[in-house]
């Protein structure tokens, strides 16, 4: 890491123990294995539009969840199933908004990339690419300006890295040691762009230098690695020192959405990544420290499975949303407050 790594002292640390892994196990199978059912929806044409999934990047997420607090926040892209799973909100609900069910999380309005649930701390759900990393920001400050404890995670694509309004927030945040940590989820490609064509040097992080801002590479394939530096930066932004721009080098195995050909990249080049699987890497721990029998393993992977269906069968059994809830929350309500002039 490219910052003082000492602030928290290892004793302080939050414990990674047996209970740790075998959630983090638990928690990334199911997600995964949630992705893979939308792929199958999608196939069957019962989840319309665009789908990006995160199967890969699972360690980005569990890391940060070990380490996060009640009041914490949290922003990112159009990636954003599994992110308000681990949060709290029932994935029920988000596979019913994915399949635009009166049940979803936006009553069937939103659709995969705008899960929200500002209830359980999770603020979208941004399709515009980048457009979260100010908001993030502007999260971290209303807390900070109302004194409220919180640090918001501001998540975003190698891509988005790329925007200029990154500068502008950077340049505020730093400057107002506004609580909020900068987290680039770098997966190697925007859509099919890969890092290295994309800018003259290919560490997202030393973005973080320009500004004085704490800024590192982290190995986002293994969420112990994941919180260790979240941890880190969280605390920093806790204590009033100001925001860290964390560089996770992660991988997606899925093309950029449904339809990707991906002749940008090898099937082996998606093959060496498998090798360093956060979910493999888990398991392996929790088998050679035999924190589980076979038989354990084979019962969680069976729970995993039957959640599963059971938001499926939730999703598919939900009706669609009445014609007449085209006019609701959008422009016709009658209390929108930015239509009380009229
Ligand atoms: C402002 C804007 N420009 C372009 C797009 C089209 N677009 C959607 S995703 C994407 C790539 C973003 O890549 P990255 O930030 O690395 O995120 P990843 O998909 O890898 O998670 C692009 C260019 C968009 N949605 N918004
Ligand atoms: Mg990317």
């Amino acid at each position: 890491m490219h910052f003082d790594i000492n602030l928290i002292s290892q004793s302080e640390m939050k414990k990674i123990t047996k209970e740790t892994y075998i959630n983090w196990y638990k928690d990334m199978l199911f997600w995964r294995k949630f992705e893979d059912k939308l792929a199958a929806l999608y196939i069957q044409q019962k989840v319309r539009g665009f789908l990006h999934l995160y199967n890969g990047q699972e360690a980005v997420l569990a890391g940060a969840l070990h380490v996060m607090k009640e009041n914490d926040k949290m922003i990112t892209a159009y990636r954003n199933h599994v992110q308000p799973i681990g949060l709290g909100v029932d994935p029920k609900r988000i596979m019913a908004e994915l399949l635009g069910k009166v049940t979803g999380t936006s009553k069937g309005m939103g659709g995969s990339m705008h899960i929200f649930s500002p209830e359980h701390n999770f603020y979208g759900g941004h399709g515009i690419v980048g457009g979260q990393i100010p908001l993030g920001a502007g999260l971290a400050f209303a807390d900070k300006y109302f004194e409220r404890d919180g640090v918001t995670l501001t998540y975003f694509g190698d891509g988005a890295a790329r925007q200029g309004s990154l500068h502008e927030t950077f340049n505020m945040a730093i400057n107002w040691k506004l609580p909020v940590v900068f987290i680039c989820e770098n997966n190697g490609y925007a859509m099919g762009t890969s890092v290295e064509r994309t800018a003259n040097h290919e560490d997202i992080w030393k973005l973080g230098l320009g500004y004085e801002m704490p800024c590192g590479p982290v190995d986002g394939m293994n969420p112990v690695k994941v919180a260790e530096a979240m941890e880190e930066a969280i605390e920093r932004a806790r204590r009033g020192d100001g925001p860290t721009l964390l560089d996770i080098k992660t991988y997606r195995y899925r093309g950029h959405s449904m339809s990707d050909a991906q002749h940008y990249r090898t099937k082996e080049e998606v093959n060496e990544y498998r090798k360093i699987d956060p979910i493999t890497q888990v398991l392996e721990v929790i088998k050679t420290k035999k924190y589980a029998t076979d038989a354990q393993i084979k019962a969680w992977d069976k729970e995993v499975k039957d959640k599963v269906e059971e938001c499926q069968k939730f999703a598919e059994e939900s009706s669609y949303p009445e014609a007449q809830q085209l006019y609701d929350m959008v422009y016709e309500q009658e209390d929108y407050p930015f239509l009380k002039h009229r």
